[in-house]
């Protein structure tokens, strides 16, 4: 049973015109501000607050510093193969993935699996929203992406890795999709960033200082470098992503990106990959649905007592919509401050 909120809510409708005003108000242009804003508040809704409207402030303060261009209207170089390409021109990235999606998703359906690449974008949002996107067109979706140097190399002691997302999703009919998304270090650098905010210390294994040595202190954490998760496994991982979602799409690794940005306070800039994979295609000839040889896996873990990813986030964004989002007193001052510049 979820609890009653404490305090006076905002519906989610309400939460994302005032965020597409703000971003209006910035300068953004109109296809900029409601694909940002809805992420956002996608983020809020869902309970994801590492990736709410905390991140407003510093879409707003990369926008003034010039390093992300809020009118840029993304550009479609789709030569009709498996990989589609999208030029994001320096904006935010999820105009670029909302231009892409319908290419990607149409491909993958002919050929079975589609590539979509996005360029030159600035991309600080979590990776379950475009996920979303592509289950719900009944296909299984992959993306990843670099972010900036925060993150030591398992066995290394400095910021060299980003913390690198990856999020798959597998369509579920009429049942939320399976969906998982993290950052590939022990946590997201935003969770370090509200620990920070809130005065909180961080768990343990989280991070090393600018020394090398572990530390629980946000501040010392954020000059210094986050780990990898699981050791060498997620080190590995990362790196993957550096090589698919940097190297070979021709944009900038997590090194690069923060040598382009020259900080870690504003939103990095650099590509992002999204694969989509059509099931019924890959099993095209082999005995067994995929669909439902999948719901019987889901209902083992489930039959353990385990829970299945994003099933925390379901729950969360049920409650928004039918309760609204409770902001604490510092957002709602965040949001009215915004609104003011
Ligand atoms: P979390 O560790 O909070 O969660 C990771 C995933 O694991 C979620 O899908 C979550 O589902 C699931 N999960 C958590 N606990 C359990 C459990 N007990 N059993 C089953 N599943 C579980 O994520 P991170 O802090 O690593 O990342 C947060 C966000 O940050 C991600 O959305 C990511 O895309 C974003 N990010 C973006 C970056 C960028 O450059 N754009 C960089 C780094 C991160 P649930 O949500 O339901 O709890
Ligand atoms: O939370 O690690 C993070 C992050 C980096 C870039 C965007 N989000």
């Amino acid at each position: 049973m979820r609890c009653p909120l404490s305090r006076p809510a905002i519906s989610v409708d309400a939460l994302l015109s005032e965020v597409t005003e703000i971003l209006t108000g910035a300068g953004f242009c109109d296809a900029q501000a409601r694909a940002l804003a809805a992420t956002i508040v996608a983020g809020e809704r869902d309970g994801c607050k590492s990736h709410g409207i905390y991140r407003l402030e510093g879409c707003l303060r990369t926008v003034k510093a010039g390093k992300v261009d809020p009118t840029a209207l993304p550009e479609l170089a789709d030569a009709g193969g498996g990989v589609i390409r999208v030029l994001a021109h320096d904006g935010f990235s999820p105009a670029a993935f909302d231009l892409g999606l319908p290419v990607l998703c149409e491909r993958a359906r002919d050929l079975g699996l589609a590539a979509l690449v996005i360029n030159d974008c600035t991309h600080f949002s979590a990776l379950w929203p475009e996920i979303e996107a592509i289950t719900a067109q009944g296909l299984a979706g992959l993306a990843m992406c670099p972010s900036y140097a925060t993150v030591a190399p398992a066995g290394g002691s400095a910021a060299l890795l980003g913390t690198n997302p990856l999020a798959f999703g597998w369509p579920r009919g009429d049942a939320p999709p399976y969906v998982f998304d993290f950052a590939t270090s022990v946590a997201a650098r935003g969770e370090i960033e509200l620990h920070r905010q809130a005065g909180k210390p961080l768990p343990e294994g989280w991070a090393v200082d600018a020394q090398g040595q572990p530390t629980t202190d946000p501040e010392a954490a954020l000059a210094g470098a986050m780990l990898p998760f699981g050791a060498h496994k997620g080190s590995a991982i990362s790196t993957m992503i550096e090589l698919l979602a940097g190297a070979m799409i021709g944009d900038l690794t997590s090194p690069e990106a923060l040598d382009y940005l020259g900080t870690t306070t504003l939103a990095p800039h650099h590509g992002e990959l999204i694969l989509a994979l059509d099931p019924a295609k890959f099993a095209a000839g082999r005995a067994g649905d995929p669909m439902a040889r999948a719901e019987g896996l889901f209902t083992a873990i489930l039959g353990q007592g385990a829970r299945l990813p994003s099933q925390r986030r379901f729950a969360a964004r049920e409650q928004a919509l039918t309760q609204g989002i409770a902001l604490t007193e510092a957002e709602v001052a965040l949001l009215a401050r915004l609104r003011r510049q």
